[in-house]
């Protein structure tokens, strides 16, 4: 009896989600193709200097041309789930629904019933960062700073529900809001490139200016509603019959307090969640933006919403994303901050005070490897946010000097190895002890593929794409152990894998 009881609370539920995930502008390439449109990224990347090498979206993996074989992939590593993202330009050219290009709606069409065909569940992000440029052209910050983003996402959303919503059954409004605000309008490094000058005066012939302080928070406002009103249209026309579900992808970390001694220190971590999960989770939980950020941003830089905004988001998911990929240390300073980077998100740091480093850094310079703060993040935001659905959307990691290495090498990515065995076995012990409701895990990425403002120079795939040798794919060992995780955890109680090396299951 005792052994049952082990047994059924030890092992995962047999519908947990194992999944893959990509982004269209960062795979499909074909940028030019069949009507397809600018989006601001296209504009953005052939700014010089902007990317690393001047490299370009342009053919990127040509995931355009070549999905049947990557499919093949996901096929052979039993991988079930695979998240992309609906290009807006390929369906609407100008970002407007009234210009409909039918070779757009044609390949996503190709490439849904094809991933049915092979048993493969399709997670589709409406918005991974590539804008229609045709609205940034209107004015230098006609794009998400301009309040009728709202009504043009909701008609680009109303158009994809309508159009795909009998085969698409989980839907993703936003990847990531908060690199779409700080990224793009904070520090500039993202499209559109807008900043304060302090940042770096190429904001000001790339975006146009802008202000660091402020203008995050209004494109993050700006989003917020632009989530919720699709959310609105699906609930309102689709759901029902269509019977998916939908949500968005937030990215955060959790942190550790820089002096463990100071309880200060512990308030920080609480208020640096806040101010990064919490900015678009609570809004979604509880219609309002967290106590934590209204308590510490001065000047009425943080906006409101009105009781209509606040009703309309409130309950507006189905489950909540996460994208977990590091952790860093906090410390607190107490003091309302008067732009964004003092402002109480207490950006951390890799080491804390007496010169700790928290966990190995990865080839990106802003990702220090931390897998149990995956494990109390989830708790986090159990706790939080009254149990809810999670899936966690993005997790994964660059390898220091992958892309120096010869590709046999880069083949044997045994740090990638390591990072996804802890992270997934963190993952099982916040689900099946701690009991949340963790209902599918999405590997960042499918492919080596374009790394925004990394170009290709950072690789983040279980599959190797070799960009000088006409973009062949070839498995890594990373993909083969997560092929055996899943069949693994598909059988075997989850605490017998803490006994399993990740070396052995390859
Ligand atoms: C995610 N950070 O972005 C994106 O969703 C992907 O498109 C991207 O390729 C992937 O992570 C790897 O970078 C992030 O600074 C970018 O903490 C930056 C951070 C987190 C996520």
């Amino acid at each position: 009896l005792l052994f049952i009881g082990f047994s059924c609370a030890s092992v995962l539920p047999s519908d947990f989600a194992w999944g893959a995930a990509t982004a269209a502008f960062q795979v499909e390439g074909a940028w030019n193709v069949s009507g397809r449109g600018p989006c601001i990224w296209d504009f953005f990347q052939d700014f010089p200097n902007r990317i690393y090498n001047n490299e370009t979206a342009h053919v990127a993996d040509d995931f355009y041309d070549r999905y049947p074989s990557d499919i093949k992939i996901l096929q052979q590593l039993g991988i079930k789930n695979f998240r992309l993202s609906f290009s807006w330009t390929r369906l609407l050219p100008n970002g407007l629904v009234s210009n409909v290009n039918q070779a757009g709606v044609q390949f996503y069409n190709n490439l849904i019933d094809a991933l049915l065909l092979a048993g493969i569940q399709p997670y589709v992000t409406l918005y991974h960062w590539d804008l229609p440029q045709a609205f940034n052209n209107l004015t230098a910050q006609s794009t998400w700073l301009d309040p009728d983003i709202v009504n043009k996402f909701n008609a680009y959303a109303d158009f994809c529900f309508k159009t795909f919503g009998n085969k698409v059954k989980y839907w993703l409004t936003l990847n990531e809001i908060e690199s779409i605000a700080w990224g793009g309008y904070g520090v500039g490094s993202a499209a559109p490139g807008r900043c304060s000058p302090s940042f770096g005066d190429w904001c000001q012939q790339v975006g146009g200016g802008g202000n660091s302080s402020t203008e995050p928070y209004l494109v993050a406002h700006n989003a917020l509603l632009a989530h919720a009103a699709a959310v609105q249209t699906y609930r309102k026309n689709y759901q029902k019959t269509q019977k998916g579900k939908i949500g968005m992808t937030i990215n955060s970390g959790f942190n550790l307090p820089w002096d463990s001694s100071d309880e200060d220190d512990y308030k920080a971590v609480q208020y640096s969640i806040a101010f990064q999960y919490g900015w678009f989770a609570d809004p979604q939980v509880f219609g309002r933006y967290p106590t934590e950020m209204s308590e510490l941003i001065t000047g009425n830089r943080l906006p409101t919403f009105t009781p209509e905004q606040s009703a309309l988001l409130k309950g507006s998911y189905d489950f909540l994303g996460l994208n977990y990929y590091a952790s860093g240390y906090v410390h607190w300073t107490g003091i309302p901050g008067d732009n964004y980077q003092n402002d109480g998100r207490y950006t951390g740091s890799p080491y804390n005070k007496t010169g700790h480093l928290i966990g190995p850094f990865a080839e990106s310079t802003w990702l220090n490897v931390y897998p149990p703060g995956l494990r109390m993040l989830l708790n986090w935001i159990k706790a939080r946010y009254n149990d809810p659905d999670i899936y966690i959307f993005e997790n994964g990691v660059s390898v220091p000097g992958e892309n120096d290495m010869p590709e046999a090498q880069a083949l044997n990515d045994t740090f990638r190895m390591n990072y996804i065995y802890n992270h997934v076995l963190n993952m099982v012990d916040a689900v099946v002890n701690d009991k949340v409701r963790v209902k599918g895990y999405f590997l960042w990425s499918l492919l080596d593929n374009f790394e925004w403002t990394q170009g290709f120079s950072i690789r983040f795939g279980i599959t190797y794409v070799n960009y000088n040798q006409n973009l062949t794919r070839a498995i890594k060992n990373s993909a083969y152990l997560y092929q055996s995780l899943i069949g693994y955890l598909g059988t075997h109680h989850t605490e017998e894998l803490k006994n399993v090396s990740p070396y052995s299951l390859i």
